[in-house]
């Protein structure tokens, strides 16, 4: 017995999913926390902000067939997409990335294998990649580029590289962009899967466990992240727009919950337990920041039929996520070119939207404590 657990001690670490925009990194979270965390799109550029999702792994006994592995704590942490920064909001994103990367024990840097390989140049020292294909070599690099200053880490992080996406491809295509990728980096492990069919990723997590060091859990057991649900209600609000507008309006549109009443605690419990009982109610409100009136125009919709749309689908989604009613009011503001506002994306960030919350909550018992010791 004692074999077992020599050698078999608490693994515990943080792992950062990078890539391109687009290459699945939120649904590779999503799959193997086994619930949406993060907000997923066919757009581009849909992650802001880095999201942590813990997981928890029971240790897996050593068999005869197996080597099994020892229990773990795997905070992974989704990033936005790598890209070159245009505005004060893209260079914000960016920073996200780099924190990420920072702080972190194994990186799982992810590709897309449906993209085509970059062709080799011709006999005439011509470069054959052109175009679109040029365009995304272009980004494969950058993005590689700082996966390359990991090397200079003390101590080495090790970098697995993840073949995504291999249910879209013919099984044929995975040698050559195995070959491709492997020369360009020394990944410590090449894993081919498929975040969205969940292929591949057992073995992706044995990998990391192995990669991981030994230590105590850094979360609670039981705490699925660390942001606070009103951050996620105003991601899948988020979500709704990127997926129902088009053109420029989803990345010119920040949304803010600017009211969010829970129900109180007893009745809460009790109407989850009542059957057939009213399920009690969450009142949100949310601003939706666009930065032109004509982006306001579209967000609205004819006599508000986008807007009416967007509310129906993101209630629905956030009543599944509460498994409380929910009343949403929706409000579409202007606020011009926010993206290239420092002061208004930083405000943006749950982070510092905590710390305003309770400044504002502190002057409020201020004024009341002053008020008391007035009337004294
Ligand atoms: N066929 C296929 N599609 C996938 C797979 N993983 C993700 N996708 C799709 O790829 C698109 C982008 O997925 P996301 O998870 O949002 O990608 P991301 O890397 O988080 O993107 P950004 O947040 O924009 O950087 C979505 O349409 C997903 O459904 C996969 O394994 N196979
Ligand atoms: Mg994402």
């Amino acid at each position: 017995m004692s074999r077992i657990i020599e050698g078999m001690s608490f693994r515990s670490g943080f792992v950062s999913i990078v890539g391109r925009p687009n290459a699945g990194k939120s649904t590779l979270l999503n799959a193997l926390l086994g619930q949406k965390l993060a907000i997923v799109t066919h757009k581009p550029q849909t992650t802001r902000t880095r999201i942590q999702g813990v997981l928890e792994i029971p240790l897996k006994k050593k068999t005869s067939a197996d080597a099994g592995h020892p229990a773990a704590q795997v905070v992974l942490v989704d990033t936005p997409g790598i890209h070159k920064p245009d505005t004060q909001l893209d260079k914000r994103m960016m920073q996200e990335v780099h924190d990420a990367l920072e702080s972190r024990d194994v990186v799982l840097f992810i590709v897309d294998v449906t993209h085509r390989l970059p062709k080799a140049d011709g006999p005439d020292g011509q470069a054959k990649t052109t175009g679109r294909m040029a365009l995304s070599k272009a980004e494969d690099d950058f993005a590689l580029q700082i996966i390359q200053r990991l090397k200079q880490v003390e101590g080495g992080c090790p970098v697995i590289l993840l073949l995504n996406k291999i249910d879209a491809i013919a099984p044929s295509e995975i040698m050559p962009l195995i070959a491709h990728w492997s020369a360009l980096y020394p990944f410590a492990e090449v894993i081919p899967i498929s975040a969205r069919k969940k292929i591949n990723l057992d073995l992706l997590l044995e990998k990391v466990i192995g990669l991981l060091p030994e230590g105590q859990r850094y979360f609670p057991k039981h705490q699925l992240t660390d942001q606070p649900e009103r951050f996620l209600v105003a991601e899948l609000i988020r979500e709704k727009i990127l997926l129902l507008t088009g053109e420029e309006v989803p990345y010119a549109t920040a949304v803010v919950i600017e009211r969010y009443e829970e129900p109180p605690a007893e009745l809460n419990a009790q109407g989850k337990a009542k059957k057939g009982g009213k399920a009690p109610l969450t009142k949100i409100a949310a601003a939706i920041f666009c930065e032109r009136t004509g982006q306001k125009a579209i967000l609205i919709g004819k006599q508000g039929s986008m807007l009416k749309e967007i509310g129906t689908v993101a209630r629905k989604d956030i009543e599944s996520l509460l498994g409380t009613r929910v009343f949403l009011e929706l409000f579409v503001k202007v606020q011009e070119d926010w993206r290239s506002k420092p002061g208004f994306i930083e405000d943006l960030d749950w982070r510092r939207e905590l710390e305003l919350i309770a400044a504002k909550q502190a002057a409020e018992e201020d004024v009341d404590g002053s008020s008391k010791d007035a009337k004294r």
